[in-house]
């Protein structure tokens, strides 16, 4: 994968929103978001065909906008749709299974210490998310937050790997994260909540890559 798809990585699940979940992507897919990752857990998420109704028009939004679509967990449901990727944490299923069930997609992992991105990127993921780098409400296992000193490390070891950051990440802070060593930011409630997403996912954008595209 390209670094610069990280840019502004737009999470969601059905639960994050207030206002329906579609018309919050297409505002953020409009407004330049880089890549989706469909998120459906917790209490009260999509289950099922409604699960797979609701992924479908989300994949098809993402297409429409040439934008890559991934799915949180649900490894199936993302094989069976032929999904652009999957994004797993620690505890579901194996990398190297995971690797071999995608062959030339996209594979995220979430790592939190430099035994997990060693294991990440010899297992052949395509990306890593670290994090969470501050507080989080939009994930309640969430560990603690832990700044960017993990973050720095990372990109110190891995000089050019594919690496997002996440947790609690505003518009504000994304300049700092980005110095830390990200290649983009990672966030659901801040476009969530948005009351201008537009103005939101600008914000959150890489502003020297714009000007070297432009
Ligand atoms: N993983 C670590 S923090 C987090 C996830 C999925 C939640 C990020 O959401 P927010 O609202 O941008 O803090
Ligand atoms: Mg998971």
């Amino acid at each position: 994968m390209k670094r610069h798809e990280l840019d502004v990585y737009f999470i969601m699940g059905t639960i994050n929103c207030t206002g329906d979940p579609l018309v919050i992507l297409e505002k953020a897919l409009q407004a330049g978001i880089t890549m989706f990752q469909l998120r459906e857990k917790g209490e009260g998420a999509l289950t099922g065909l409604a699960l797979e109704q609701f992924a479908k028009s989300c994949q098809k939004l993402c297409r429409q906008y040439n934008v890559p679509f991934i799915v949180n967990d649900h490894v199936e449901l993302a094989l069976e749709m032929n999904a652009d990727g999957v994004h797993i944490g620690q505890d579901d299923t194996d990398l190297a299974q995971i690797r071999t069930l995608f062959p030339g997609k996209c594979i995220g992992v979430s790592v939190h210490s430099m035994e997990e991105m060693d294991a990440a990127v010899t297992g052949g993921a395509d990306y890593v998310g670290i994090g969470p780098i501050f507080e989080t409400t939009s994930k309640l296992d969430a560990k603690n937050a832990a700044g960017v000193t993990f973050l720095t490390q990372a990109r110190e070891a891995y000089p050019s790997y594919p690496i997002v950051a996440i947790g609690g990440i505003t518009t504000g802070d994304a300049p700092e994260v980005r110095a830390a060593g990200a290649d983009g930011v990672a966030v659901i409630s801040v476009i969530c909540q948005s009351t201008n997403i537009m103005a939101t996912v600008k914000a959150l954008k890489n502003h020297s890559i714009s000007l070297n595209l432009n």
